[in-house]
């Protein structure tokens, strides 16, 4: 199955946490984009974000990339304060194809991830590695282009993975 993944940090040495996730994939990564600096959305009395979208093709269940990202997570040592909070390191799990969008609503793991359409720090980024993305059947920049132009904009690369 092929899956996209947001990954983010906004703590430690974040660009070295984020190219940790990218090295666990390189072997089935179909692309990467850049990484972006972004301003923490939910809570935001926290440090700037810098966030990357990875798309991979895994010989795997969705739950079993999900405990795989949260291996990831366990080993940039999270520690889970308070949601939306700040972290180590977050990897989520966007949308799966298999070969057609997988949608489930299981709050373990909600296919697409639900708050996704809404997130310019998940789409610009997925934009960048994948112009022709889709997210149940809408594409990636009509999404993006109903976001606030002001929140877009503060999505801004700062160099390669
Ligand atoms: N879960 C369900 N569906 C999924 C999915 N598709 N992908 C469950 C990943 N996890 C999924 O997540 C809570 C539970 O969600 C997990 O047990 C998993 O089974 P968590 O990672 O433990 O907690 P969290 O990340 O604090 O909560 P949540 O609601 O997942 O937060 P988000 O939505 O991940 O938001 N601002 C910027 N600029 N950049 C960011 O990356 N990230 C967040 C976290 C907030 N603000 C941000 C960013
Ligand atoms: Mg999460």
């Amino acid at each position: 199955m092929r899956a996209v993944l947001s990954i983010g940090s906004n703590m430690d040495d974040r660009r070295a946490l984020l190219r940790r996730v990218h090295a666990e994939f390189a072997a089935e990564m179909v692309a990467a984009s850049p990484v972006y600096s972004t301003p923490p959305w939910g809570v935001t009395d926290q440090d700037e974000f810098l966030n990357a979208v990875l798309i991979v093709e895994v010989d795997q269940t969705p739950l079993e990339l999900l405990r795989r990202g949260q291996r990831l997570e366990e080993e940039a040592e999270r520690v889970r304060v308070r949601r939306w909070g700040p972290r180590t390191l977050d990897v989520d799990v966007v949308t799966v194809f298999d070969p057609e969008e997988v949608s489930s609503a299981d709050p373990v793991l909600t296919l697409p991830h639900p708050r996704a359409h809404e997130r310019a720090f998940v789409l610009v980024p997925w934009l960048a590695a994948d112009p022709e993305a889709r997210l149940q059947g809408r594409p990636v920049g009509e999404l993006l282009a109903q976001l606030d132009p002001a929140e877009v904009a503060d999505i801004v690369e700062v160099g390669e993975l």
